[in-house]
């Protein structure tokens, strides 16, 4: 049986990764093993804290927020990021060739029912990232902590799964992941919204009178996770009289995820247009995001508007 390749070496030659991009997204690899076993050792508590958006913060964002940073620093090209868990852009050095976006611990509110959590990250060229759209950036990726700790990237060519081997190391499990255009599977943020919201109420019907199959776990990298690994799939968080612009982060959430599924063959779009083509304004925006199987999500667009 042919050995499976390590992420150093798909990075470079399936991946064509820079040998910097390359370098940058090990060291997010790295920061993604520290956590995984923070995860299986730390207090799952509150910190006592709030994050910029006044949301609790447990002491596991916190945790896997430092491990990030000490990663980003250490590898010296990374010219600014942010942080979910942080108020502002943090500048590292102006001549660093990459800027990182990230949710640290995306679903943490799940760690203490022991669900699968994840770290989401985006990278773009250059130091400035306010005015930027997320199909500018040159890599996105994510790790998800669940039974298995995966790992999934792209760089332009193609989207790859690769789980962490007993030794440590990420090895590649599929290669180019692709998306169909039609779904099975549906998992409906903010559900709740569909008793005041008749076009999402629509939906709603229209799933289930297709009897197509829920799968909601309430931590988006799991719930598009499933998308990318079972080939198909919708998932929506649409704009609602709680969250008028929706409730998840163009920059760490939405962004990263709609060129990942872009690049596996679905798509993903706030309601009226292409998540990749909205501009960064504010580190907290917000967007309502349909994303997944095309035709499924052309499908849901029409009903909401
Ligand atoms: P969480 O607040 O638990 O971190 O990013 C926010 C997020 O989780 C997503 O992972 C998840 O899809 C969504 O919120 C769930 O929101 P609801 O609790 O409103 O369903």
């Amino acid at each position: 049986m042919a050995l499976r390749p390590f992420l150093g070496d798909h990075l470079s030659q399936t991946g064509k990764a820079a040998d910097e991009l390359r370098d940058v997204i090990l060291c997010i690899a790295q920061a993604g093993i520290q956590i995984q076993a923070a995860l299986r050792k730390t207090d799952t508590g509150l910190s006592g804290t709030q994050n910029q958006f006044g949301e609790e913060q447990v002491k596991l964002d916190i945790v896997s927020d430092d491990i990030i940073q000490k990663h980003l620093k250490e590898s010296g090209l990374v010219a600014s990021f942010i942080s979910e868990e942080q108020k502002d852009v943090i500048e590292l050095s102006s001549t660093a060739p990459y800027s990182v976006v990230y949710d640290p611990l995306d679903g943490s509110s799940l760690v203490d029912v022991n669900f699968a959590v994840g770290s989401i990250f985006g990278i773009y060229r250059g130091a400035e990232l306010i005015g930027k759209k997320p199909k500018q950036q040159v890599a996105a990726l994510y790790v998800l902590y669940g039974p298995r700790t995966l790992l999934v990237y792209c760089t332009g060519n193609g989207v790859h799964e690769f789980i962490l081997n007993d030794t440590g190391e990420f090895i590649l499990l599929r290669k180019f992941l692709k998306v169909s255009d039609t779904a099975k599977n549906f998992a409906p943020g903010n559900l709740s919204s569909i008793m005041d919201d008749k076009p999402y109420h629509d939906v709603f019907h229209a799933w289930l009178k297709d009897k197509m199959t829920l799968r909601y776990s309430g931590c988006m990298v799991a719930d598009i996770h499933h998308i990318l690994s079972k080939g198909q799939g919708v998932f929506t968080y649409p704009a609602g009289s709680k969250y008028p612009d929706g409730k998840l982060r163009l920059v760490f959430e939405c962004g990263p995820f709609a060129y990942l599924m872009e690049h596996a063959g679905g798509a993903a779009s706030d309601g009226t247009g292409d998540i990749m083509d909205k501009k960064i304004t504010d580190i907290d925006q917000r967007t309502p995001i349909i994303i997944g199987s095309k035709k499924e999500v052309e499908r849901v667009c029409d009903l909401l508007s």
